[in-house]
């Protein structure tokens, strides 16, 4: 018997994967109001900060303050650990919201206070409830000078430990593709660059396509606890090799891409795309990885690409080059602050537009 696929649907009780973006600290929730503000139906957007003023002016569905007795909502002022006992006050509330998702994309700009602490917290919580965790992290840049740095590499291990796949992002390599730009347009190129690949990964695993990605596929390219990057093209779609060669010349790290185990690539064109141009990239990238990658693709068409390509790559398991420092301890509070005092506050919020 041949179903139909509504009640195929019913029978099997297939539903779209529940997809959640978190934001952590100030860069965290202001890639979650770029997104927000670009509108993506299929995700959930939470923006968590220690800082009032600054969840004040972030667009999400929710915000979270937390560690209000901590912080009295100024930020953790470049304190990761305080950070960390904050979510950690706030575990409860943390787990009510983070619950039943399938897939929980975190960002978060390491070197600060409140995302360095927050991320890594937040992703071990949304994996213990069974989530997939894919983290986008940005390290500082250089001349941010060398304590954020190291607060950034020791959160980063911790971020790591606990997400299936942390896609890191080094600022600096910005500067090779948008040289001579100020640093706050900077961190808005890269809060663009990191709300487009959220969406592009969940609408290549929820809209149709012609050849569909799915939560399957993004589970089996994103996990074991990668670190990964992302390249990025787009141009004429006459010329699929320049789109790719384009793209692998712009990582936002520096990694080796023989050493990757595996990628995740979308391609996206107008209607006119065909089965050839799709395997001429996909073949790009397949002489350039090892012979035993796992590669999985999607392909989708839309209108607005008439006539252009653009290519979108997530590159796993490639190894960062991070020094290594040993992980950072819980320190003592600040004088008179108790842990657990009193149930902490916080307010989850749904905007009103
Ligand atoms: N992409 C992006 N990165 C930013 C932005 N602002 C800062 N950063 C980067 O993110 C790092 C952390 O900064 P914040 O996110 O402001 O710090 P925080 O997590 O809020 O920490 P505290 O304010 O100390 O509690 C900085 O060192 C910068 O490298 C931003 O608007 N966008
Ligand atoms: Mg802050």
């Amino acid at each position: 018997m041949v179903e139909n696929s509504n009640s195929f649907e019913t029978e099997y009780l297939i539903s779209d994967p529940k997809i959640l973006v978190v934001g952590c600290g100030g860069a965290g929730n202001n890639s979650v109001d770029r997104l927000h503000r670009i509108g993506l139906m299929e995700a959930e957007t939470i923006a968590i900060n220690t800082d009032r003023a600054h969840l004040e002016g972030i667009h999400a569905d929710k915000r979270v303050l937390i560690g209000k007795r901590i912080t009295k909502g100024r930020g953790a002022g470049g304190h990761p650990e305080i950070a960390e006992h904050c979510a950690e006050e706030a575990r409860e509330e943390l787990e009510d919201l983070l619950r039943g998702a399938d897939i929980t994309f975190i960002t978060v700009g390491m070197g600060g206070g409140t995302g360095t602490g927050t991320a890594p917290v937040v992703a071990e919580i949304a994996k213990e409830l069974g989530s997939v965790v894919v983290s986008m992290a940005t390290i500082p840049f250089a001349v941010e000078g060398r304590a954020r740095n190291q607060r950034a590499e020791i959160g980063l291990e911790k971020l790591k430990r606990n997400s299936d796949s942390t896609i890191v992002l080094a600022n600096d390599k910005l500067l090779s593709i948008v040289p001579k730009m100020p640093i706050d347009q900077a961190f808005s190129v890269m809060d663009q660059m990191i709300s487009e690949v959220v969406k592009e990964i969940t609408e290549a695993i929820t809209q149709p396509s012609l050849i569909n990605l799915d939560f399957a596929d993004l589970k089996s390219v994103m996990s074991g606890g990668s670190t990964s990057t992302i390249v990025y093209g787009e141009n004429s779609a006459n010329d699929p090799q320049r789109v790719v060669a384009e793209a692998l010349s712009n990582p936002l790290l520096d990694i080796d891409y023989a050493g990757a185990t595996s990628a995740l690539i979308q391609i996206t064109s107008g209607p006119e795309l065909d089965i050839r141009t799709t395997t001429e990239v996909v073949n790009e990238f397949t002489q350039i990885m090892d012979p035993g990658a796992n590669i999985i693709f999607g392909a989708r068409t839309s209108p607005e690409y008439q006539g252009q390509l653009k290519v979108m790559a997530i590159m796993n398991g490639c190894d960062l080059q991070c020094n290594n420092l040993p992980g950072y301890q819980m320190e003592a509070l600040p004088s008179g602050v108790k842990q657990r005092e009193v149930p902490m506050t916080s307010y989850a919020v749904p905007i009103v537009t």
